[in-house]
Formats: structure tokens, sequence, C-alpha cells
């Protein structure tokens, strides 16, 4: 079954709470929706959400490499044949939330080949993943009402809060009245985003000594190799590598280098193949993995979700699954529920993200009758 050709469609959906944190807000998903046909009529399905202040990639450049770039090269290509498929996306640099994409597309469609989930093919330890909220930079009293209600709602008990707010003590505050508010058995973690200097965040760790936090994410640029080893080697808590490690290369370096002790896994920017050698690097080393979120729609939570529940030292923390609560829609035919705070995989085969063609339609904005939002 060869690849036959290559769809990347842009869309846009409106969110119905925007997300702001230290490195960017969104509005809206204006993603691109990957299609790997097959000649066998078999296509395989991704999303890929642009984060252009994470990695330098937007809507229009995901769609030019896909199309201008991966396509001519992968067209032909035996679809089973992943590391003839990954040796072509590592010819060009960067570009991570594309090659992300056409790697799970191709997953997607040989689970749909072979007829079983891409979750069972990849390990299949488990059925389902706590979910993990993402809470956006709020007034402390608004975060708290949101993660009380996403407990009665959902069941959810774990939160991570986006920081790296100035003054700090704004986020120390919502630090503070979170925990008060939530109680001793609810899980919170942080996220700056790069926003403050290693000092600045060694000084939040500081202020926020006995709230029980259990993580501190791109707590500074990792850039700022000295005083991040320093933090590093001081926190209590470990430090873990998001952007700075979308590619096992770049994970190696961070943890080598003392960087950070724990790495956060994401499929849109990793792709399957990739977040493999990243996971085997993590446990090889014995350091903490999370599931993350790039801000996705359903159709890029399940591809998390398959991954996740995949490993054992994937599905032992809370994965972040719940950020498309704030859109206003998707493109997924049958919606994901979160019960009890968790997430069940899906037995379909391939990744399992049925599009419903109507709202494709409606939403994407590459034909005439485009939506626009
Ligand atoms: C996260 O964990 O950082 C925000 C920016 C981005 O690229 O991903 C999100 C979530
Ligand atoms: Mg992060």
């Amino acid at each position: 079954m060869k690849i036959q050709r290559i769809e990347a469609i842009p869309y846009a959906i409106p969110y119905t709470h925007p997300l702001r944190f230290a490195s960017g807000e969104v509005h809206t998903a204006d993603h691109v929706l990957v299609r790997v046909h097959t000649d066998a009529g078999i296509i395989g399905t991704a999303d890929a959400p642009p984060r252009p202040y994470t990695y330098g990639e937007t809507q229009k450049s995901i769609i030019a490499v896909v199309q201008d770039v991966f396509a001519p090269q992968l067209v032909g290509l035996e679809i089973t044949d992943r590391a003839k498929v990954r040796a072509v996306l590592d010819r060009t640099i960067n570009n991570q939330v594309a090659k992300g994409a056409v790697d799970i597309a191709v997953w997607d469609a040989i689970g749909q080949l072979l007829g079983i989930s891409v979750h069972k093919l990849l390990g299949g330890y488990t059925d389902s993943l706590r979910v993990s909220h993402m809470l956006g930079f709020r007034p402390a009293q608004e975060l708290l009402e949101d993660a009380l209600r996403f407990g009665a709602e959902y069941g959810v008990s774990t939160f991570k809060l986006k920081v790296g707010r100035r003054p700090l003590e704004l986020d120390v505050e919502a630090c503070r009245v979170l925990r008060e508010g939530l109680g001793e058995n609810v899980e919170i973690y942080l996220d700056a985003n790069r926003g403050w200097s290693a000092n600045e965040a060694m000084e939040v760790l500081r202020r926020t000594e006995g709230l029980g936090l259990s993580l501190f994410e791109e707590p500074c640029d990792a850039k700022e190799a000295m005083s991040r080893r320093r933090l590093v080697d001081r926190s209590p808590i470990p430090i873990v590598a998001d952007e700075s490690a979308p590619t096992a290369g770049d994970a190696s370096r961070e943890l080598l280098s003392g960087g950070a002790n724990a790495i956060c896994i994401k499929t849109a920017r990793s792709g399957f193949t990739e977040a493999l050698e990243i996971l085997g690097l993590c446990t090889g080393l014995g350091v903490d993995v999370t599931m993350g979120n790039q801000i996705d729609t359903q159709v890029g939570s399940l591809a998390t979700l398959a991954f996740g529940a995949a490993f054992e030292a994937t599905s032992r923390r809370a994965a972040e699954l719940s950020n498309f609560l704030d859109m206003s829609d998707d493109l997924l035919a049958d919606p994901i529920r979160i019960r009890d705070g968790r997430i069940m995989v899906r037995s379909l085969p391939g990744v399992g993200a049925e599009i419903d063609e109507e709202k494709l339609a409606f939403y994407r904005q590459d034909q005439s009758t485009t939506h626009t939002v």
C-alpha cells in the first residue's frame, strides 16, 4: 500500500475561552488537518496545531512544507516503511509540528491497514488515562472557580497552572489560592513557558514552598544554561523540559547537561516515532515523563491518548488531554468524553479519529464555501 498524495487542509474553529500563557495566547484553533492518502483508499489523519511563539511554524508554513517539501518525497513510498518516511522528514530541519502530523497520519493508516488500534500497535498498556487540565492566566479567584468546576463536572483532580507573569507574586498568590481552595488531594504543577529567568523561578520555588506543587515546566529559557542547571540542582521538584525538548536529540541535551530532569512528551510536535525515541531515552535514564498538550483539538488529543495509554511510564501521571474544552467545536465525529477524571482509549483501527466531513467543510478555509471566523 503506497502513499498516493498528502492533503494539508487549513481550518479555523473559534475558542469559547481564549488561553493565555507566558509565551502567547490562542483565540482560534487555526490548525491544519493532514491527510495521507494511499492507493488502497485508506486515509491516515492527523491534526497540526501551529505554535509560532514556540516553534516558529504557522498555518501557512505547515501547509507549504507538507505540500511542497514532504509530499513530493513521500509519494510512492510504502506506508509501512516508517523509517524511510522518518528519513525523508529528517532531511528538513525544524518544522516539528508539520513532521509530527505526517508521522501520526502514517501510523494511523498503518493501523487501519492492519485492522488494529495504534494504541495496541504501540504497546497497549492501559485502556484509559487520568486527565490533567490546563489553567491559563486569570485572576486567582477565577482560576479557583474554574478548577472547582472542572472537578465537579469532569472529576478532574490534576491541574497545570500557567505561570511566568510579572510581578511573580501574581502567580505565587494563584498557587496559594488554588491550594487553599482545592485541598491537599489535588495535584497542582506549574508551566512558565520561559516567562521568567532561572533566578526568578528559584524565587518562586522559595515562595511556594509547602504548597505541595509537583512539577515545574520550562521555568526559564533553556539557553540560560548555567543558571538553569543551578535551578535543577536545587529544586525539590522535577524541572520539566517541554518546548526545549521537541526532539530526542534536544531531550538528551537537556537531560545530560542538567537543564531538566523530566521531559514533557507531545505527540503533536514529535509524532509517534520520535516520541518513542524520547520515551526510550527517558526510561533508560530513569527520568519522569508527562504527556503534554500543544493546545490540541480532540483529533490531536486522541493521538496523545493513544500514545500515553500505550506505555506504563506515560500513563503514570495525569495527561494533558482537555484543552479542547476551551474550543467552541471540533472536527471529531464522535466527541471525547471525560468521566471520573479519565478518558478511555478507542479500539477503532488506527488512531480512531473519524472526521465529521460536514464540520470540516464548514470550518475549512481553502474552498469557496469557506466559513470565516
Ligand atoms: C504548554 O505546555 O506549554 C502552550 C504553548 C505551547 O506551545 O504549548 C502550550 C502548552
Ligand atoms: Mg509547556
